[in-house]
């Protein structure tokens, strides 16, 4: 279904929920709006296979339709894992246990701050700690270290921001005018930020980088980037 959320609203913008109406348009919202996403889904069914160890657990944090986890699954070359998926949206984990029938897959509605991690060779967090209240972020990134087995790895994508103002100024250039490529007009470009606004909060790459080692990864590199979207690799 095509996401008209923003499209002529007379209404005051709320901050954005994950709720039933973005559910419904949800594939098509994030097709339209992350620059780089097919490719971050497909290629992540590649690197997972470097990673997942037999008979370990992958999670894949704020899974929403489970995109990610499905990618690992249909990708997974002869190793036995389980996939946790979690997401805190009641809509989204419905969904995902109304669509998909995988029996290695195991949906969880929570809030990721609350999942244990354990016997992890993979985590995912594929546009998620950028909704992860700042204070939090530092002690769900030691607790997700801390269960992973050795050679186990964390794959966290999102939005970032740069200190750069030229740099912050053109990559948020190139994102809107890729949205109105992708059929958005300006106000429902501009309605989506606000809506946005404090609650999804960016972060530069160096804080991220930062956040990682002293959370206890050995060794974190950027794999992909498109604009203000970028993807890391953190092995433990
Ligand atoms: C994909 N990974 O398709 N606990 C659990 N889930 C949360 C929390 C939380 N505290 N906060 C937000 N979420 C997906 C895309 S979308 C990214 C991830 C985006 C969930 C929220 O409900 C939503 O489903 C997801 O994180 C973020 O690859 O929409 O920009």
């Amino acid at each position: 279904m095509k996401d008209t959320i923003y499209k002529e609203t007379s209404e005051p913008i709320k901050p954005f929920e994950f709720n039933q109406r973005v559910v419904d348009v949800f594939p098509d919202m994030i097709a339209r709006s992350v620059p780089g996403y097919p490719l971050t889904i497909s290629m992540m069914s590649v690197m997972a296979n470097d990673y997942i160890q037999e008979g370990s657990h992958v999670y894949d944090l704020g899974c929403s339709l489970g995109a990610v986890s499905l990618a690992i699954q249909q990708g997974l070359k002869e190793k036995q894992c389980k996939i946790i998926a979690a997401d805190n949206s009641k809509a989204m984990i419905d969904d995902c246990v109304k669509n998909i029938s995988c029996e290695h897959i195991e949906f969880v509605q929570d809030d990721i701050l609350n999942i244990e991690i354990r016997n992890a060779s993979l985590v995912v967090m594929n546009f998620t700690l950028q909704f992860i209240p700042l204070e939090q972020r530092n002690a769900l990134l030691k607790k997700i270290c801390q269960g992973l087995l050795p050679g186990g790895a964390l794959i966290l994508s999102e939005k970032i921001k740069f200190d750069n103002k030229a740099e912050d100024k053109t990559m948020n250039q190139l994102h809107h005018a890729m949205k109105e490529l992708n059929g958005y007009d300006k106000l429902e470009i501009a309605s989506k930020r606000e809506a946005l606004e404090n609650v999804l909060v960016p972060e530069t790459i160096d804080t991220h980088l930062q956040r990682l080692n002293d959370s206890g990864f050995d060794n974190v590199f950027m794999w992909l980037k498109c604009f203000s979207f970028a993807s890391l690799v953190a092995i433990k």
